[in-house]
Order: C-alpha cells, then sequence, then structure tokens
C-alpha cells in the first residue's frame, strides 16, 4: 500500500520533472523540485541510487511515524491506566539491532559500487583541464592543441542580449564531443573552487596544488551549465560553469578555431620576459 502510493507520487513527480525539463534540460528550473536530468550514465546511477534512497527513507519515515502514532494513542495514561514494567525483549533488541543493520548494508552495496564506478576512470578520448581561479575558470586541453583560455561570467546585460540564462552564461565555453570519454583534472591557482556540472554529475574540489581527477561521457548535445561549488571568497556565485557538448564534426572545427583564437606565444618564458625588458 504504501509502495504503490509512493509510486503513484513519484510518478506524479518524474511527469512534472519531465514537462519542466522539457524546455531548457541543463540548467536549475525555478520552482526545480528534481534533479536535473542526467546527461551522462554516471549521473544517471547517481539518480537511480538516489531515487532508491528516497524509497526506503519514505518507509522509514512512515513506519516510525506510525510506530509513535500508535504509541500515543494507545499507551497514553487515559487509555493505558495500568502501565507495564517489562524493560526487556531479547527478541524486539535483536530484530531493532538486525534490521537496520541489513538496511544499511542494502545500501553501502550500491553506494560503493557507484563511487567505485565515479573512481575508476575508463580509456579517455580527451583531457579537459580545469583551473579555478578568483572569481572565473580558465581551461586547457593538454592533449588537443595544448591551448587555454579564460571563461568568465557575463554581466546581467550581456547575458540577456546573448540570451543566456543569468549568472550562468559565460565569455568562453568549453566545448567537448558528445559521446566521447573526458578526463576532467582539476586544480586551483589560488584558494579551493569546487568545478560542478549536475546534469553531468560531477563535482570535484579544485585544490592550489593539487590535480584531482574525474572523468564524464556526454550522451547528449546540448549546453551543460554549473557553478563553482566550494565557498572561495566575495565573488564565489558569480564563476559560473558552462560545458556545451556538440558533434565530433563541430568539436573539430571549434578546435581549430579555438587554436588561433586562444594562440600563445609560444617561446620559452626566458625569452619572453627578456624580450618584455627591451
Ligand atoms: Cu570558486
Amino acid at each position: 500500500m504504501i509502495h504503490r502510493t509512493f509510486g503513484i507520487l513519484a510518478g506524479a513527480i518524474a511527469l512534472v520533472a519531465l514537462f519542466a525539463g522539457v524546455a531548457e534540460a541543463a540548467q536549475p528550473q525555478p520552482w526545480q523540485m528534481d534533479l536535473q536530468p542526467a546527461a551522462t550514465e554516471r549521473m544517471a546511477q547517481i539518480i537511480d541510487f538516489h531515487n532508491l534512497l528516497l524509497v526506503i527513507i519514505t518507509a522509514i519515515c512512515v513506519f516510525v511515524l506510525g510506530l509513535l502514532l500508535w504509541i500515543m494513542v494507545r499507551y497514553n495514561a487515559r487509555a493505558n491506566k495500568v502501565a507495564s514494567k517489562s524493560t526487556h525483549n531479547t527478541l524486539l533488541e535483536v530484530v531493532w539491532t538486525i534490521v537496520p543493520v541489513i538496511i544499511l548494508v542494502v545500501i553501502a552495496i550500491p553506494s560503493f559500487r557507484l563511487l567505485y564506478f565515479e573512481d575508476v576512470i575508463p580509456e579517455a578520448d580527451l583531457t579537459l583541464k580545469a583551473v579555478g581561479k578568483q572569481w572565473y575558470w580558465s581551461y586547457e586541453y593538454p592533449d588537443a592543441g595544448d591551448f587555454s583560455f579564460d571563461a568568465l561570467m557575463l554581466s546581467d546585460a550581456d547575458a540577456a542580449a546573448a540570451g543566456e540564462p543569468r549568472l550562468l552564461g559565460v565569455d568562453n565555453r568549453v566545448v567537448l564531443p558528445v559521446g566521447k570519454t573526458v578526463r576532467l583534472i582539476v586544480t586551483a591557482a589560488d584558494v579551493i573552487h569546487s568545478w560542478a556540472i549536475p546534469a553531468f554529475g560531477v563535482k570535484i574540489d579544485a585544490v592550489p596544488g593539487r590535480l584531482n581527477e574525474s572523468w564524464f561521457t556526454p550522451l547528449r548535445e546540448g549546453i551543460y551549465y554549473g557553478q563553482c561549488s566550494e565557498l572561495c571568497g566575495a565573488r564565489h556565485a558569480f564563476m559560473p560553469i558552462a560545458v556545451e557538448v556538440v558533434s565530433q564534426e563541430r568539436f573539430d572545427l571549434w578546435l581549430e578555431e579555438a587554436k588561433q583564437k586562444f594562440a600563445s606565444d609560444d617561446a620559452p618564458r626566458d625569452a619572453r620576459l627578456a624580450s618584455a625588458e627591451r
């Protein structure tokens, strides 16, 4: 009965989320109730795990609430004039120890499976390096031309003019090919930031002096937005992340353009300093 009621409720929420998600799939929506639709296998698994936990936690809450109500009605002083003096019930104590253990094991198995799935990086097609800075992101493509660029948030006026969402649009999006496994390496230049895209199921700290790595395989073309997710200073809220997932052909075209657009001086650093002094 509980399960069926929950199923109907979850179905209704999913239906609302589906219609709400049709317009813009990859950014937060006003009054959004559910997680953003998954754009990677890892996010799909995170959503499945979340739904499993939701069923378990709902069942536990309903059960405990039922017990409380039963005790309040059946065993209050008026309804139960002669109080029981019993203090132990071995069977009951064994049950309320064993059952939570079983519930935790049921949760732990898919939880650890998901953690390892996220942790072990498969053979990657491409490497993206994200560097958190106060308060913007720099990106490098070390094995696809080795260029780098900065991505800064658009002002409200620029975002409105460009048709970008407020506080999420950036001047230079990260562009990635669809269906390709991306090895993500993340660091920071000043304080700790965190690179996060909800639809990808990726959230990883960017720590100065350390390289953290993760991975994802975007399954659908589109624009995916995220934000710095580690409190990093005054403009923490204003260093969004925007990833555009395109076809391999469009990615190759973009790569050629980007190499020109973001071309840097390849001369050794000493030579550049010497020429600057002159
Ligand atoms: Cu930050």
